[in-house]
């Protein structure tokens, strides 16, 4: 096996060290840092996920931190969606555009305080853009990225698992808000959110020297609950409708052809970057859409790294964009990104290593 060269632009987990005790056995690269992405048991790490609680190392998830007079005024000038009506402790899920209107980004804002907000991103370089953005229409802003690391725990008994940590008050927390909290001295953020359609909480760890710490504390905690390691699962996501921006789209896919679309509010101003663009496409309509295919039959392998071309009656209609196990279906599924001359029920074909998968497309989220 060849070894990843140590080196200080590939920047390393708070949480890493944990995570090898844990025995991680894959990592995947995700805004210049790794995500650990198995820890060798693939049923058990499903399993743990939708029926217990599972214990992620997310750190990739990194803020890019916006303080200062004209704070709200930038959120919003780089988001599509309205932020007008978000409240101190509240996040929201935004689609970022650039000028084409093609999506750039799919972060989680937090408004921490009036003038402070953080944007939670996808694997992009979201810190270079708002700079940009901010230099040129003369705002009043400080841009960084602090050293905040969120871990997540997801799962039906997640909720159990952090209240046995900080008390019942987490149950209180709504859908993609979030409180401060502490525990034995490290400081964070504890929000009701994660990558998964499981439920769970997120903990931005404000303290970096305290990653394995609070590592420890969550997987003591959960113990009882049947928490162990785990990771955004390809399957759980990708069932659930969850985007993956970069894995499922590419550089033309604007937000309403990745189901988006719900998130874009075509009033607000022009100077939202994107807005002017989404408004005629919107008018035109979009040619891709992103919908499900499930495989007939197909073995369990383990997924489609790169996107492979789908045929309806022959001719090429658009991608397979990731491709998993499903463990109710017992055969592969996945995310299409095709014409919109394609349509629920249709039978279509992957092209795979030479070979014509067959199968049929759903809409998402995929059925139970
Ligand atoms: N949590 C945090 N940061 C993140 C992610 C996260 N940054 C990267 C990536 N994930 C951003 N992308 C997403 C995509 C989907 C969701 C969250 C972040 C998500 N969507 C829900 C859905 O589509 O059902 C809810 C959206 C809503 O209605 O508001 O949760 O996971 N911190």
């Amino acid at each position: 096996m060849a070894e990843i060269g140590p080196n200080t632009r590939l920047r390393v987990s708070p949480y890493y060290e944990a995570t090898v005790k844990d025995g991680v056995t894959a990592f995947s690269p995700y805004n210049r840092m790794l995500m650990p992405v198995s820890y060798g048991d693939p049923d058990a790490e499903y399993e743990r996920l939708m029926n217990a609680a599972s214990q992620w190392d997310v750190a990739v998830q990194r803020q890019v931190e916006i303080r200062g007079s004209d704070a709200a005024r930038l959120v919003q000038i780089v988001s599509v969606r309205d932020l007008s009506s978000i409240s101190v402790n509240q996040g929201m899920y935004i689609p970022m555009c650039d000028h084409r209107g093609v999506l750039i980004n799919d972060p989680v804002v937090l408004k921490l305080a009036e003038e402070h907000f953080w944007l939670s991103i996808a694997d992009n370089n979201v810190l270079m853009w708002v700079r940009a953005i901010a230099s040129e229409r003369g705002l009043r802003v400080d841009i960084n990225e602090p050293e905040v690391s969120p871990m997540a725990v997801q799962g039906p008994k997640a909720e159990d698992v952090v209240a046995a940590i900080f008390g019942d008050w987490v149950r209180e927390i709504r859908f993609f808000w979030f409180a401060d909290a502490e525990i034995d001295g490290i400081p964070l953020i504890l929000a009701r959110s994660g990558y998964s359609t499981q439920g769970g909480f997120e903990f931005y760890l404000m303290d970096g020297a305290r990653g394995v710490d609070l590592w420890n504390i969550v997987r003591e905690a959960g113990l009882p609950w049947g928490i162990g390691p785990g990771y955004p699962y390809p399957t759980e996501r990708i069932e659930g409708g969850l985007l993956s921006f970069g894995g499922d789209t590419d550089d033309l896919t604007n937000p309403f052809e990745v189901r988006l679309g719900k998130y874009v509010d075509l009033d607000l101003d022009d100077d939202v970057i994107g807005i002017k663009a989404l408004r005629a496409i919107n008018s035109e309509g979009a040619t891709r859409q992103l919908l499900g295919v499930v495989l007939d039959n197909q073995p369990r392998h383990p997924g489609h790294p790169v996107w492979y071309e789908v045929h309806k009656d022959g001719s090429k209609v658009g991608h397979m964009t990731n491709g998993v196990w499903s463990f109710r279906r017992r055969t592969m599924i996945g995310f299409v990104l095709v014409s919109t001359d394609v349509h629920v029920g249709d039978r279509v074909e992957v092209l795979r290593n030479g070979k014509r998968d067959a199968g049929t497309i759903c809409d998402l989220p995929f059925p139970k």
